[in-house]
């Protein structure tokens, strides 16, 4: 309990002196190789603990009543970020967002995502905020309401974790959805043989007669890159491809791209 609260007070502190990191793990083509976009992930270097991983502060943040000015935060570092990536890439580049769940039932949060959007500059069809169907669960009407309305803004609506909730093809039904991104647990599973490549099959489907995108995430091997490609999947993230990466080595990235382009004369 102690340690709870010196975490609370720690994790406060750190919201308001803006030592929450966001980190950016690459998004890429499984078929061209190129990085279609990045998704924004919160970092929390504490001074004495090191690095806390965001499936500890996250919450952490939810029960000290952070999470609406952490979730702030991290969207507009992330909306300034691209900014910049942009510059260093020749494709338009899209950037996702986490959301939790008391971020979608904060009445403010349009307000703000709009706000975010229009003063970065960043073209929102090029943002977009991730939600899972677990958390979304209980008040799923008002959940349609909410990314209803984020969508008016323009921004894509993405099912993270998908195949992991309880109903989700209800969820395809209820709520404005864009894009659907594979758990990483059938990922993982695509190595062992038996049903993750029918599940896999099937999303692929799904997606594509919804008119879905859709992306593997977790991917951690070549053979489950090579499985994904041969299921249709077309664009995946995970420490296979890259890591999140602090915006200078995402730079660093594209730059290093840019220039394989043109020694090829791409
Ligand atoms: O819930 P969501 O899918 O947004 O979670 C993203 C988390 O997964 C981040 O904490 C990120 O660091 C982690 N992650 C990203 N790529 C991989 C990967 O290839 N393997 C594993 N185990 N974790 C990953
Ligand atoms: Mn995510």
């Amino acid at each position: 309990m102690v340690a709870q609260l010196t975490l609370h007070n720690d994790l406060r502190r750190a919201v308001e002196a803006g030592h929450i990191q966001v980190h950016y793990q690459p998004v890429v083509s499984l078929v061209s190789g190129a990085i279609g976009g990045f998704e924004a992930l919160a970092r929390w270097k504490h001074p004495e603990l090191g690095f806390v991983p965001p499936a500890r502060f996250i919450p952490a943040a939810e029960q000290a009543g952070l999470i609406g000015r952490l979730g702030y935060h991290v969207l507009r570092q992330a909306c300034a970020g691209m900014r910049l990536l942009q510059m260093s890439a020749r494709e338009s580049l899209s950037v996702s967002v986490n959301l939790s769940a008391a971020q979608v039932f904060d009445p403010g949060l349009v307000g703000e995502i709009a706000e975010v959007l229009s003063s970065s500059g960043i073209d929102p069809s090029r943002v977009r905020l991730e939600v899972t169907e677990s958390m979304l669960f209980d008040r799923i009407e008002t959940a349609a309401i909410v990314l209803q309305k984020l969508r008016a803004l323009n921004v894509r609506i993405c099912i993270d974790d998908f195949g992991t909730g309880y109903s989700s093809l209800s969820y395809l039904h209820l709520l404005p959805v864009d894009i659907l991104k594979v758990d990483r647990s059938f990922v993982v599973a695509l190595e062992q043989g038996g049903k993750a490549e029918g599940i896999v099959a099937a999303i692929v489907a799904l997606a594509r007669n919804l008119g879905l995108q859709l992306i593997a995430e977790g991917v951690e091997t070549d053979q489950q890159a090579s499985a994904l490609r041969r299921l249709g999947v077309t664009q995946a993230q995970g420490y296979h491809f890259a890591r999140a990466m602090a915006t200078e080595e995402c730079i660093a990235l594209l730059g290093g791209m840019a220039a394989a382009r043109r020694s090829f004369g791409t």
